[in-house]
């Protein structure tokens, strides 16, 4: 007979030590930001009582009953004076849902709230529901901007993989409470979508990433802009593309914007991911760029490449080869807290400042688009170095 009592003290013990334990940032420096050893999320920190039945009657023994599978791509918000990350947690049976965990500060002892969301449906419920988006709107709501997928309904019979992905909106005042909004209305398939925090000539603007099918954007040729007179009934009627994908660059094959940009008094900072193909499949990377302040849809900057990569631990995982962002809280003091999720498995933590990001990204050399250029740059800064 399982000794229930005892199983449960050690997996209760493990689990605080685990929630508890301390994070402590990598030695490598790049002047940039500083990675933190540990992931702050994983599969393991999901409570235990989401995994586990306690009762010894039902679950003899002291089993898993519904696994959870990865904890990932999460939208960030300071509230209340806590860190806040609004997780995509993916469960054993491949659906995503969002759980709110919280830091003290922001790079340690994150524990999730003991229950995770009840998204409200819209329409024809969704198969699958991922990356959210938190956004504290000027108009006084938190907004929710996160994908939706659905089978695809022209799929060919026995084709069980086509899907359709669309953007869904819902604003809450408390995280707990959600109210769901009618899904943004758009001609193409949409994923990335994000809310700007603030009003553009009295409307709501978006981030948009059209994209022809569920994984290739096709004719979708980068991030987009729209502006939508009423966010109850979203609709894009005009979208103009702000951040292009490149042959042979760290996005050629698509891009998305990450959280929502960080205002600056040098203009908007905007954290992106970038996605390339090679032989080891696609390879997705963290980029920066900056738009204009009273013009949030203009290109003021954008330094070559990519501004961080999978290393060591994070190359590996459900999709390898994969960092992802779609939170990051900036603090008043100018702190920026990055929450990266690695191939599809787990969360970690990045800091650095709003000055750091802006410096990085006004005077980082641009991408030339050849190799020639790029050696050229290279020169230039080693003959500075070395002609002092
Ligand atoms: O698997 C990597 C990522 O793939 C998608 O990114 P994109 O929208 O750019 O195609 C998303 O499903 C994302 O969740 C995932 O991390």
């Amino acid at each position: 007979m399982t000794d229930f009592k005892v199983i449960m003290s050690e997996l209760e013990a493990r689990h605080e030590e685990l929630l508890t334990r301390k994070n402590t940032p990598d030695e490598h420096y790049n002047g940039i930001y500083t990675r933190y050893r540990n992931p702050i999320l994983t599969a393991r920190h999901t409570p235990l009582h989401w995994r586990y039945d306690f009762d010894p009657q039902s679950n003899p023994f002291c089993m898993e009953r519904i696994g959870m599978n990865a904890v990932m791509n999460a939208g960030a918000i300071k509230w209340h004076d806590k860190y806040i990350v609004v997780a995509r947690v993916e469960g054993a049976d491949r659906k995503s849902f969002f759980a709110v965990a919280e830091s003290p500060n922001g790079i340690d002892n994150f524990r999730f709230w003991d229950y995770p969301i009840r998204m409200p449906e819209y329409g024809e419920p969704a198969t699958n529901i991922y990356d959210m988006r938190l956004t504290a709107h000027e108009d006084g709501w938190i907004y929710g901007v996160f994908c939706i997928e659905r089978k695809d309904p022209d799929a060919a019979p026995g084709d069980l993989s086509s899907a359709v992905a669309a953007a869904g909106i819902a604003r809450t005042r408390n995280l707990v409470d959600w109210e769901r909004l009618p899904d943004l209305v758009s001609k193409s398939q949409q994923r990335n979508v994000v809310l700007h925090p603030e009003f553009v000539d009295g409307k709501y603007a978006f981030y948009t990433r059209p994209q022809d099918g569920f994984i290739d954007t096709g004719n979708g040729q980068g991030i987009g802009w729209a502006l939508v007179d009423d966010i109850a009934r979203a609709e894009i009627v005009g979208e103009t593309i702000i951040n292009r994908r490149y042959y042979h660059t760290i996005k050629e094959g698509k891009n998305g914007e990450g959280p929502h940009p960080i205002k600056t008094p040098h203009g908007w900072l905007h954290l992106a991911h970038g996605v390339r193909s090679c032989a080891a499949g696609l390879r997705y990377v963290l980029y920066l760029y900056m738009t204009e302040l009273e013009r949030p849809w203009v290109p003021l900057a954008e330094p070559a490449g990519l501004f961080m990569g999978p290393e060591g631990e994070e190359r590996i995982g459900d999709v390898s080869n994969v960092l992802f962002s779609n939170g990051w809280i900036a603090d008043p003091d100018g702190r920026v807290f990055i929450y990266y999720a690695s191939s599809d498995t787990r969360l970690h933590v990045a800091t650095s400042t709003v000055e750091r990001l802006v410096d990085y990204c006004l005077h980082t050399p641009a991408d030339g688009l050849t190799t020639g250029r790029s050696v050229e740059q290279l020169w230039k800064l080693i003959d500075k170095n070395l002609k002092r």
